[in-house]
C-alpha cells in the first residue's frame, strides 16, 4: 500500500474545512429567514419585550468559534508539515527553474536538461528543487502535490507523486510578468521503461543531417545569435537564456506550454515571437520565409 499521498491529505483538509463551513452557512442563512419571518410586523404592533444580550448564549458561541478554530488551526498545521516533509539533506530527482516565462528542468543523476514538458516516473514519489532565474514564479500542478513559490536566491523544495501515467497540466500561479498566463506547465508521468527510455534518448547527441537545407538552417542559428541565448548540448553552443533546443522535436509542445509544436506554429514563432508571445524574451529577426525554411528544418530535426 502506498502512504496517503500529499494530494489527497491536502483534499481531504479541504473537505473538511468545506462541510464546516458549508454547515455554518446553512445554519446563518436558516436564523437569517427564521428570524425574519417570527419578527415580521405583525397587524397588533406592541412594543416587543425588550432585553439585552443573552450571556450564555454568547459565551457558548464564543466558544464554539475558538474550538472550531483551534481544530482547524491543528488540523492545518499537521497537514503543511506531513506535506512540507523534506529531508535536512535534499537530493532532488529534479530542479525546476522558473523563467520568464517557461520553464527548464534539470535532472541531476543523469545529467538531462529540457524545458517546459517534464517527465518524471509514475508511482513514485518524486522530490523537485524550485528556483526562479528572474522574479518570483509559483509551480503548481494541483493533481500532483502543493503550491510552491519560486523566489530569486532561495532554494524550495516539493514533493511530486503520480498515481498513473499521463500528463497533468499546471500553471505559474505568481504574477510574473506579461506573459504570466503564458506561463502554463506539463508533467509528463511515464511509467518507469518509458522514462528511462526518455532519459536515454534526451542524452544522445544533437542530430546532425547532411541535407543542405539543415546545414544552412544550422549556419544561421549560429550567425543570427540564436546561440547567445539557447544552448544545444555537443555544441560549443551552452548559453541558458532561452530553453535548451537539444531535442526540441522530441517535445509535443513548446512556449511554456502555450502553443503545440508543429510546423505551423514554428514558423510563425521564428517570424514574430512578439505575435506569437507579447513580451516574449525572444527578438524579433525579421526573418525572409527562405530562412525561416532553414531553421525550421534545422529545428525540427533536433529530436
Ligand atoms: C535574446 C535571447 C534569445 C535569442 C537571441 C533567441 N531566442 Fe529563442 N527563445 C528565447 C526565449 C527567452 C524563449 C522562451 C520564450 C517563452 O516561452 O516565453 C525562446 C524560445 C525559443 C523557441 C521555443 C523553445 C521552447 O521549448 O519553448 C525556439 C524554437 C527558439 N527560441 C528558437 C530561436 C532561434 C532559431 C533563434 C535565432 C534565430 C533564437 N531563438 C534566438 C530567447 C532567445
Ligand atoms: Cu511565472
Amino acid at each position: 500500500m502506498f502512504q496517503t499521498t500529499n494530494v489527497e491529505l491536502i483534499d481531504k483538509l479541504f473537505i473538511y474545512f468545506l462541510v464546516v463551513a458549508g454547515i455554518i452557512f446553512l445554519l446563518v442563512v436558516f436564523f437569517v429567514f427564521y428570524y425574519l419571518f417570527k419578527y415580521r410586523r405583525k397587524q397588533t404592533a406592541e412594543e416587543p419585550e425588550q432585553i439585552h444580550g443573552n450571556e450564555k448564549l454568547e459565551y457558548s458561541l464564543t466558544a464554539v468559534a475558538i474550538l472550531i478554530t483551534g481544530i482547524f488551526t491543528y488540523l492545518t498545521i499537521d497537514t503543511m508539515r506531513k506535506v512540507q516533509d523534506i529531508p535536512d539533506n535534499p537530493e532532488p530527482f529534479v530542479q525546476i527553474i522558473g523563467h520568464q516565462w517557461w520553464w527548464e528542468a534539470q535532472y541531476p543523476e543523469t545529467g538531462v536538461i529540457t524545458a517546459n514538458e517534464i517527465h518524471i516516473p509514475v508511482g513514485k514519489k518524486v522530490l523537485v528543487q524550485l528556483n526562479s532565474d528572474d522574479v518570483i514564479h509559483s509551480w503548481w500542478v494541483a493533481q500532483l502535490g502543493r503550491k510552491m513559490d519560486m523566489i530569486p536566491g532561495i532554494t524550495n523544495y516539493v514533493w511530486l507523486y503520480a498515481d498513473k501515467p499521463g500528463e497533468y497540466l499546471g500553471t505559474c500561479s505568481e504574477f510574473c510578468g506579461a506573459q504570466h498566463a503564458g506561463m502554463r506547465i506539463r508533467v509528463i508521468a511515464d511509467e518507469e521503461r518509458a522514462f528511462n527510455s526518455w532519459s536515454q534518448q534526451q542524452l544522445e547527441p544533437v542530430a546532425q543531417l547532411d541535407d543542405p537545407l539543415f546545414k544552412k538552417g544550422e549556419k544561421l542559428f549560429e550567425e543570427k545569435t540564436c546561440t547567445n541565448c539557447h544552448a544545444i548540448n555537443g555544441t560549443p553552443f551552452t548559453m541558458k537564456v532561452g530553453p535548451n533546443l537539444t531535442h526540441f522535436a522530441s517535445r509535443k509542445h513548446f512556449l511554456g506550454d502555450l502553443k503545440v509544436n508543429n510546423e505551423e506554429n514554428l514558423r510563425a514563432w521564428l517570424h514574430d515571437p512578439q505575435n506569437v508571445k507579447p513580451g516574449a524574451k525572444m527578438p524579433n529577426f525579421i526573418f525572409s520565409d527562405q530562412e525561416v525554411d532553414a531553421l525550421v528544418e534545422y529545428i525540427n530535426n533536433l529530436k
